[in-house]
């Protein structure tokens, strides 16, 4: 989090008002959150071939219509339910256990969602899977129904983010228990989950009208793996501009911040704020060590480690990466002296700083899924060249420890703000796998729109980097200090495509919590439940 003034008090800050919908509200209210890993793409299928087609030109005499009204129209599925109603027809052959399902889905009405979906492993009326079109209002989700009972278990995409009058192509992959949708080919969300093993496909509508057309179910064969099964997670590295996991793929960060104050002063360092993290679709979470805030100093106390410990291992086990961040300094209060002025820091604390950092290499050795931002937001620096030289030297002390490990630098000011990426023109930090990070927040460009957002990277030298095979990843975003204004959604929206399209490495948005005193708080409550902020970063994960 960026202080804008200069004098380095700790700003008081409007409250951010939060406004859900009643309809959401009670939905969310509903929704169970199991713990669900997510695969990414594990499995090559070099064979497929075709189990059933049905393009609905003729009758329905391969389906069984389980309840509900559904016709043939003019070439196309009609299913039609009424409120809190769910209708199912479901395909009369069998598929067996690895296939994926393809459907055009075009939501005519919808009393709450427009609800179009793909049923699966259907063993009985309330035993089953779903997946599609608004599904507990989200864009895509995965419901588990179990005697009768349905739990979402997956979710991508914003709340109301389906839409009616829309044809959308829908798949479902069903491969052993790994579950994953698409969207008109891209990837919406995807859950290992092991309650049904086998049964009929079919076509469900929930409080909507529906039509559906150019159904093709297709058997997955897996190829011989011929290499180890890349997983989700593996050690990353630095190569040129981009960062690769250990099978050469190219691999995105986009996340959350979340506050020592969370974790720390409050108790919400739980593993339950994790799968709520992985479920929004983090992938990675920057774990701000904020030194101030812990009495006796970070590294004396091993309750706060133990505390480490436990979320660097949540994180760990719902997949998602770990940038422990070195926010702020320590001996101080959150006004204190040290705050932005890393030059006194430098001259005071650095030792101690560089022990911190040992401490933490060797306690997280050889844990693959950790990267370590060395000293957040920089300023006051005097000179460059002393700067340089102790970064060096905390990058050489973690190297010696864990030799692959990813060091983050972020930007940097020998005075005041603005920060930028000067330096590495000027003179490089000269260290391989360095991945650099950048803070960008809404009140530092002039407008909302593209080119003021890129004008302002621009200044900070981001596009130079990225030209000469710089990796830049955006450790912290957000809209207005005091929280959304008329202009956040779309300076927000925009930030995020600018970072996609440009090949920019992901993005942790600022921060996991619900605080307002501290401002645009990404949370509506404890539950996982987004604020208006979180929804617009939820789009994006
Ligand atoms: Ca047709």
């Amino acid at each position: 989090m960026l202080w804008k003034d200069s004098s380095r008090t700790f700003l008081s800050f409007a409250f951010l008002t939060l406004i859900l919908s009643s309809a959401t509200s009670l939905v969310l209210g509903l929704q169970q959150y199991n713990t669900s890993i997510s695969s990414h793409g594990g499995i090559d299928y070099s064979t497929t071939d075709v189990i059933f087609k049905d393009d609905f030109r003729g009758a329905l005499s391969n389906w069984i219509i389980e309840s509900g009204a559904w016709t043939i129209e003019n070439g196309k599925l009609h299913g039609t339910a009424s409120d809190n109603q769910r209708i199912m027809i479901l395909y009369g052959g069998e598929v067996g256990k690895g296939y994926e399902i393809n459907v055009k889905v075009y939501v005519i009405s919808a009393m709450k969602f427009p609800e179009g979906q793909i049923a699966f492993r259907y063993d009985s009326t309330g035993n089953y899977y779903f997946a599609g079109i608004g599904a507990y209002g989200y864009k895509a989700a995965i419901g588990n129904f179990i005697d009768g009972k349905a739990s979402l278990i997956a979710y991508g995409g914003g709340l109301e983010a389906a839409k009616t009058g829309v044809w959308y192509d829908l798949k479902v992959e069903v491969s052993a228990s790994t579950l994953t949708v698409y969207v008109d080919g891209t990837k919406f969300c995807s859950v290992v989950d092991t309650t049904h093993k086998t049964g009929k496909v079919g076509l469900t509508v929930y409080s909507s009208s529906v039509y559906y057309d150019d159904v093709e179910i297709t058997r997955l064969s897996p190829a011989e793996p011929t290499q180890p099964t890349p997983t989700s997670i593996s050690r990353l590295h630095v190569e040129g501009a981009q960062i690769k996991d250990q099978f050469g793929r190219r691999v995105y960060l986009k996340g959350v911040n979340f506050d020592t104050a969370e974790f720390w002063g409050r108790p919400y360092g739980t593993e339950q704020q994790f799968i709520y993290m992985k479920n929004w679709g983090c992938n990675v979470v920057r774990i701000v060590i904020e030194c101030w805030a812990i009495e006796g100093g970070v590294m004396n106390n091993p309750s706060f480690l133990q505390r480490l410990d436990n979320m660097i291992s949540w994180a760990e086990k719902h997949e998602m990466y770990v940038v422990l961040d070195g926010w702020h300094l320590s001996g101080s209060t959150p006004s204190g002296i040290y705050r932005h002025n890393t030059a006194k820091y430098m001259v005071d604390k650095w030792d101690a700083w560089i022990t911190q950092w040992r401490t933490l290499a060797t306690r997280y050795k050889g844990r693959i899924h950790i990267l370590y931002d060395l000293i957040n937001e920089p300023l006051q620096l005097g000179t460059y060249a002393n700067y340089q030289r102790k970064i060096r030297q905390c990058i050489d002390t973690i190297r010696s420890i864990d030799p692959e490990v990813i060091c983050i630098v972020e930007e940097c000011s020998i005075g005041d703000w603005p920060t930028s990426f000067d330096f590495e023109q000027n003179a490089p930090i000269n260290r391989d796998n360095v991945l650099f990070s950048g803070h960008i927040y809404q009140w530092f460009t002039s407008s909302n729109t593209k080119e003021a957002i890129r004008s302002r990277m621009s200044q900070a030298k981001w596009d130079w980097m990225l030209r000469n095979g710089r990796a830049i990843w955006v450790g912290e975003f957000g809209p207005q200090e005091a929280g959304m204004d008329v202009n956040s959604p779309t300076w927000l929206r925009n930030f995020m495509n600018v970072c996609n399209e440009d090949g920019y490495n992901g993005y942790s948005a600022w921060r996991w919590g619900t605080r307002t005193e501290t401002s645009m708080p990404l949370l509506a409550d404890w539950n996982g439940n987004p604020s208006d902020y979180g929804k617009i970063i939820q789009e994006f994960l």
